[in-house]
């Protein structure tokens, strides 16, 4: 029994340390997906939250054509001088890559890159990928799979092996946001679709969904929206949604994770770094609660502003799951403030974070940083609730871990 502030607080922290974690948003692939994993020094040193920081402090004659235009190795040591050297490495990102290489136990003290480069480059990409999981305390990460990627596709088509650690996602952004091209990419591959949604276009589409359901067995279908995004509207969108992406997502027993409040490309020069943040609008999500009672919402966004609205919206729909602290809200000072709104909101009933990880080697700091930062706002929470006069066992509270770190991820999804 954890009778003081002080007991339950040492518990928390334990427990949090050693919780396995789901990491239920990444960009990784299997190794054997010719080469769209990423990992090692220059791909840590070249993540686009980087290149943009690079670009926060470069000398007006490094433009991103001239930065782009280098090998990629070229390209890490530039933001290696002007962003770690030069200009301290305070961001987050870049403790990030710090955390990381000295996790592996490189010399990143001594700033000695081309040491560190020589030990990834006698690493064998399976055995990293196991170790890197083992480091990070992961059981599974979910990845992005996106049919309308030909390099992806081109690997599905081929039966390639793939670790029992990575699952699935159907990433449908496309279908959402580029209807048009979607269309015509559907209807080459064979799909009866229409530009104007006309004939067995929202059938077709829902027979696209179930035949990369059957291919992929994502854990749950994927899109990312901009702030501009409402539903219902006038718009096909709405129909696409209604008639056959919510359908599928049912028939397919999964749900629909929404990335809400990205605007893309505001400075295209910039490659994936170029994209921005704006308010959503969280009237939009409520409507598809209510119209789709009998589907599941998995749900996190961009912006700071929505976090509250969204925790609210949470407590009134038990088919929201709220997930991860995305993107731009992925630093100390707003995972803490997001994590113990959503405690104070919603209990365990929510995924604390998740990784967003594009290069493998990032889930080593990714998680790191945040089991640090919500360790202590659970010790904070369990002891102000002994202080109140509840007394949890150890136990518990590692159950209460578990829970924002994955388990009532798995819970919402066994629902
Ligand atoms: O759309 C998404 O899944 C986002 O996470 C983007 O991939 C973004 O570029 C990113 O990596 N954020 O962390
Ligand atoms: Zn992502």
């Amino acid at each position: 029994m954890l009778n003081s502030a002080e007991s339950v607080a040492a518990a928390a922290r334990r427990a949090v340390a050693e919780t396995a974690v789901t990491d239920v948003h990444t960009h990784l692939f299997p190794p054997s997906h010719d080469g769209l994993l990423l990992w090692g020094a220059d791909e840590i040193l070249t993540y686009h939250y980087l290149v943009a920081e690079l670009f926060t402090v470069a000398p007006a004659d490094l433009t991103p054509e001239r930065f782009w235009s280098l090998p990629k190795p070229a390209q890490a040591d530039l933001v290696w001088e002007h962003v770690f050297v030069k200009h301290g490495a305070l961001s987050e990102a870049c403790r990030g890559a710090i955390t990381t290489f000295n996790a592996l136990g490189l010399d990143v003290a001594g700033r000695d890159l081309a040491g560190i480069r020589k030990w990834f480059a006698a690493q064998k990409a399976d055995e990293y990928l196991a170790r890197v999981f083992e480091m990070a305390g992961i059981d599974y990460a979910v990845m992005t799979n996106n049919p309308f990627v030909p390099a992806e596709v081109d690997c599905w088509g081929r039966d390639l092996p793939r670790p029992e650690c990575l699952k699935t996602a159907l990433r449908i952004d496309p279908l959402l946001v580029a209807w048009a091209d979607s269309a015509r990419a559907l209807a080459e591959q064979g799909y009866d679709v229409a530009p104007d949604g006309g004939g067995r276009t929202f059938d077709e589409v829902r027979r696209f969904l179930a035949d990369w359901t059957k291919r992929l067995g994502p854990v749950y279908f994927a899109a990312s929206l901009g702030p501009e995004f409402a539903y219902p509207d006038e718009s096909l969108r709405t129909q696409l949604i209604d008639r056959a992406i919510a359908p599928a997502a049912k028939d397919a027993g999964v749900p629909l994770a929404l990335m809400m409040g990205v605007r893309k490309a505001v400075n295209p020069a910039l490659g994936d770094g170029g994209d921005g943040v704006g308010v959503a609008d969280c009237s939009a999500l409520m409507g598809l609660l209510q119209q789709h009672a009998d589907a599941k919402f998995l749900v996190t966004m961009l912006s700071r502003v929505n976090q509250h609205e969204l925790c609210v919206l949470a407590r009134k729909f038990g088919h929201l799951h709220l997930f991860g602290c995305w993107w731009f809200c992925n630093n100390p000072s707003i995972i803490d403030e997001m994590t113990r709104q959503r405690i104070e909101l919603l209990g365990t009933a929510f995924t604390c974070q998740h990784s967003d990880a594009r290069v493998l080697d990032q889930l080593i700091y990714k998680w790191s940083h945040t089991r640090a930062i919500v360790a202590e706002v659970l010790a904070d929470k369990a002891g102000a609730l002994v202080a109140a006069g509840w007394r949890p066992t150890e136990d518990e509270i590692r159950r209460e871990a578990r829970a924002i770190f994955g388990g009532s991820f798995e819970e919402f999804l066994a629902k």
